[in-house]
């Protein structure tokens, strides 16, 4: 089964996390999601109770592991940017979802990379075709 690594913001702000809740279930018609717990109801910005080294370790070896990289970039997260860096040096398909209508302009390393697909959505209707697309 594919593996899916989805990465969205925590101490970059928990804002959208109902949202990514949203994504992280149709993902999973596409494959096995490693990262479930970002969607998390119960992960807030008092976290997880393992420390920031295990969590670090933990994440990056499912990053490695995953064949695929889904990235919700509007709430500006160092952990996602960092995530999206890393899977691109590792030649991994990465697709990063952005929402325009947040008034905030996503950085140009995420913009500006050859290396990840970005696509514009507003509404999670709109993801059905931009994730078939994407694993196809
Ligand atoms: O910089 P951020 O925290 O916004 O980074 C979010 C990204 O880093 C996500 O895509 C996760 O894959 C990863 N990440 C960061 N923190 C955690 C975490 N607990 N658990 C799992 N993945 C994480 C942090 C708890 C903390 C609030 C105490």
């Amino acid at each position: 089964m594919r593996k899916i690594y989805f990465a969205g913001s925590i101490r970059g702000g928990r804002e959208d996390q109902a949202l990514y809740i949203a994504i992280v279930e149709m993902l999973r018609e596409f494959g096995e999601v490693l990262t479930e717990h970002v969607s998390g109801a119960d992960l807030t910005v008092a976290g997880e109770s393992m420390n920031d080294t295990d969590i670090h370790n933990r994440d990056l070896h499912w990053l490695r592991a995953s064949d695929r990289v889904v990235a919700e970039v509007t709430t500006p997260s160092l952990g996602v940017g960092y995530e999206i860096g890393r899977a691109v040096e590792w030649g991994k398909p990465v697709l990063c979802l952005y929402r325009g209508s947040s008034g905030r302009a996503l950085s140009a390393m995420i913009a500006g990379s050859d290396g990840a697909i970005i696509k514009n959505y507003e509404t999670v209707d709109e993801l059905s075709l931009i994730f078939v697309d994407f694993f196809s």
